[in-house]
């Protein structure tokens, strides 16, 4: 029979020497240093960011190597590893950069250093020398497009590099990594025009090895869990269904406008104010019955599709809910009617949260819906599609001894529905992004 692939842990020692050596082969000149900024899988939380909802991310165990040295002409000059994407070395005047260019992936760099220079006006110990600019190698070891922050570790790799270059900076505390996450959030949502919301650049920077993030986005404060307590005997395994997604898209951005339209109708800025600080579902209900009762028409709604509306409105309201019931048992471990203790509460969680991106949030599609149907027959915990969606990974919850099984079930089932053959990676909460080595050489 088949076997299923998975995509082996990188060897990132190795790969900052041969990164080395391709550096100079490429720029004909020593790269000062190599900076890694890792993907990121999401618990819980998904399209509720840019709403002040919670999420629950951990940074992978993959991500993208940026290899970089200073110039002084004010010139970027990149070029990527990444055979779908690589066209050369990609040049660009540092003063060029602004909102729409460059296009494409060099954006993406490009956007980290024209944010990071926005950031310094406000924190001049982030400032870099004037006629600043770089030569940068990319490589990425996640699957691009798949839905577990390819564009994120690109940026945070990225800015990571240019500050280390302009500044000599590399020990960076969690408030430097905030301002630059929300640099790298800039970086996407002005420079590439992604409507971003943050969760995953602060993945990126400010995560740690072991833990999950518990990630407030009303004011981006952290705290940082064990991951073992949570999981109990459980392991996270990614799938990546191999349609890719891309967040510049119109159905991205489209979901956050209806959620934000439904919010306004509702007299908040921000939807998650519409639901007290320790939300119940009788607080969500609540919510839901004052909008039935408004029966509000798409002029109300900023033109927006008002049967759309109420569906994102429901997402987002039962996801940030499902996010306070993950926290609490970060917090406070399961309670004795929690079946199968605190992996059994998660994993009904996450079916639970796949269901609402699938029938409220709409932004699922076969391949995920066949993976979490065939992972919970098979014997998973639990499983959701995480990420923006149309297209993407699905994270899987798999009891120790069930993982050899529900893997191969789900690639059968997956190949007998004449879908592109799925992916599988190990999930192990890792380190953020930082220099990878020094003197990798
Ligand atoms: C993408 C976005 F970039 C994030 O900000 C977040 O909205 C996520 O989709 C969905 O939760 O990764």
């Amino acid at each position: 029979g088949l076997k299923p692939i998975w995509v082996e842990h990188p060897d990132l020692e190795a790969m900052g020497r041969r990164g080395f050596a391709r550096f100079r082969a490429v720029f004909g000149r020593e790269p000062h240093g190599i900076w890694m900024a890792p993907g990121r899988a999401n618990l819980n939380g998904e399209h509720i960011d840019f709403l002040g909802g919670r999420c629950l991310p951990m940074a992978l165990p993959y991500g993208t190597l940026v290899a970089a040295a200073p110039r002084t002409d004010g010139l970027l000059r990149m070029r990527t590893l990444e055979p779908s994407l690589d066209t050369g070395i990609v040049e660009v005047p540092v003063d060029s950069i602004g909102p729409g260019s460059p296009e494409g992936w060099s954006g993406y760099v490009a956007g980290a250093l024209w944010a990071l220079k926005i950031a310094a006006q406000e924190h001049p110990d982030l400032s870099v020398p004037e006629g600043f600019g770089a030569d940068l190698l990319v490589r990425s070891t996640l699957p691009v497009g798949g839905g577990l922050s390819s564009s994120a570790a690109l940026e945070c790799a990225a800015i990571l590099a240019f500050l280390a270059l302009a500044t000599g900076r590399t020990d960076l505390d969690d408030t430097t990594r905030a301002v630059l996450a929300r640099a790298c959030m800039m970086a996407e949502v002005e420079v590439v025009g992604a409507a971003t919301g943050g969760l995953d650049q602060t993945a990126s920077l400010r995560s740690k090895p072991g833990h999950i993030l518990s990630l407030d986005c009303r004011d981006f404060t952290i705290k940082h869990h064990p991951a073992a307590d949570l999981l109990d005997g459980h392991r996270l395994v990614g799938v990546d269904t191999s349609t890719p997604h891309w967040l510049g898209g119109h159905e991205f951005s489209s979901r956050r406008q209806d959620a934000e339209a439904a919010a306004r109708f509702l007299g908040a800025d921000r939807l998650r104010d519409l639901l007290p600080e320790t939300p119940t579902r009788t607080d969500v209900d609540a919510v839901l019955e004052r909008w039935d009762a408004a029966a509000p028409s798409s002029s109300e709604l900023e033109g927006r599709d008002p049967a759309d509306a109420r569906r994102r409105l429901t997402h987002a309201l039962t996801e940030m809910l499902r996010s306070e019931r993950i926290d609490a048992l970060l917090r406070h471990g399961a309670t004795a009617e929690m079946a199968g203790g605190s992996a059994g509460e998660l994993g009904r969680i996450l079916t639970e949260g796949h269901v609402s991106m699938r029938d409220d949030a709409q932004a699922s599609f076969p391949t995920a819906d066949l993976i979490v149907a065939t992972a919970n027959q098979a014997g998973a915990a639990g499983a959701r599609l995480i990420g923006g969606g149309f297209g993407g990974s699905v994270l899987t919850l798999l009891p120790m001894d069930q993982v050899d099984h529900v893997v191969s079930a789900i690639d059968r089932a997956v190949v007998s529905a004449g879908m592109p053959r799925p992916r599988f990676l190990c999930i192990e909460p890792s380190a953020p992004g930082g220099q990878l080595c020094r003197d990798c050489d």
